[in-house]
């Protein structure tokens, strides 16, 4: 910011419109595993075997990799006329496949889903509501029938929200001390990684995944192993089925997928099956008071709108549900990453 943002040239602007540029050259780098490839090899790489290895066209390859250089991604170093390309560290750890801090799936799950879905965010914001009937011809009327409407893309979507947490996990589990709470259950939990962060982080703790059916069976056979015996499965849908007993129950970014009444209907069981003492945890990404921010929010907010039938909220927001519902002493912790954490108690 500062003199550059004026009217002869609107940097601001500019940056914006490519701003969808930059993310497909940054997926479609990770989804060619040129990543993976050069944190394999060891050493830097010239663009002809980078993409001889990787099946691609030397001219594509060389163009594609010169812009991940021009996006921090690679760096490149000239040796007798030839270009040598390596990893950036941030690359090694976020965006190669191996990595325990992977944002691999998340990416492509962007890259191939909401991608495609955004781009009818201009009848999404006419209608108000989700386009799957647009981008896939798959039915509304049931966000999470049309997200799951293949095996493949409900373990796209898994493995995607699974890689958040990698980052961002430790912070919304250590924002309250949960350690009095040693039966938990995370409702619409999916691929587990959250349930496996909170029983390193409790060792005293188990976690029961409580989700659809065909979601505990990928999360059995991909995610978790028997051998993790602090977590169990639950099978169920917990708009139509009995939610059991337990001192905590996490949600995380669930109500976001919900407008207010099923989010209170939703509450309000899981109010009812609480142990007296016992209380609610809600992972999400917070909207300030005024919805000034943050944009990371804003933007989610809008994948909402084209993917789902929730939406960001502020924490006064969640306050209110929870209050609805019975909870409460509401408490707010801000992480200042991507995702929040709000405790309701019983
Ligand atoms: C949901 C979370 C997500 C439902 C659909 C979703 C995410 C992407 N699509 O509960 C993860 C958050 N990222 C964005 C862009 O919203």
């Amino acid at each position: 910011m500062g003199s550059t943002e004026d009217l002869d040239y609107p940097q601001i602007i500019v940056q914006y419109s490519n701003g969808f540029l930059i993310s497909k050259v940054m997926f479609t780098a990770c989804e060619l595993g040129v990543f993976d490839l050069l944190l394999e090899s060891g050493k830097p790489l010239p663009s002809d075997v980078i993409a001889a290895h990787l099946g691609a066209s030397t001219i594509g390859m060389k163009r594609l990799l010169d812009a991940c250089v021009g996006l921090k991604l690679l760096a490149v170093e000239m040796t007798q006329e030839r270009a040598l390309y390596r990893n950036t560290e941030i690359s090694n750890v976020y965006l190669t496949k191996s990595s325990p801090k992977s944002q691999y799936h998340i990416m492509m799950y962007y890259s191939n889903t909401v991608y495609l879905c955004w781009q009818y965010l201009a009848d999404a914001v006419r209608e108000g509501r989700n386009q799957y009937e647009r981008a896939f011809g798959v039915s509304s009327q049931d966000p999470f029938g049309a997200m799951y409407r293949s095996d493949e893309e409900m373990l796209k979507f898994m493995a995607g929200q699974n890689s958040v947490w990698s980052i961002c996990g430790r912070d919304v589990l250590v924002a309250f001390d949960l350690s009095p709470f040693t039966q938990i259950y995370d409702l619409g939990g999916g691929g587990g990684a959250l349930a496996q962060e909170c029983v390193s982080l409790y060792p005293n703790s188990t976690v029961t995944i409580y989700d659809l059916p065909k979601v505990v069976r990928v999360a059995r056979e991909q995610f978790v192993s028997p051998e993790e015996r602090q977590i169990a499965f639950h099978e169920g849908d917990f708009f139509n089925d009995s939610i059991p007993e337990a001192e905590l129950y996490i949600l995380s970014k669930i109500l976001h997928d919900w407008d207010d009444d099923k989010c209170i209907q939703l509450l309000t069981k899981v109010y009812k099956a609480c142990k007296p003492g016992g209380g609610v945890l809600l992972v999400e990404s917070l909207l300030n008071e005024d919805k000034s921010g943050p944009v990371e929010t804003q933007l989610y907010s809008m994948n909402m709108l084209v993917q789902t039938e929730g939406k960001e909220r502020t924490a006064a927001e969640y306050s209110k549900l929870l209050e609805a519902a019975g909870f409460g002493v509401i408490q707010v912790k801000r992480t200042g990453k991507l995702y929040d954490a709000v405790l309701g108690r019983k």
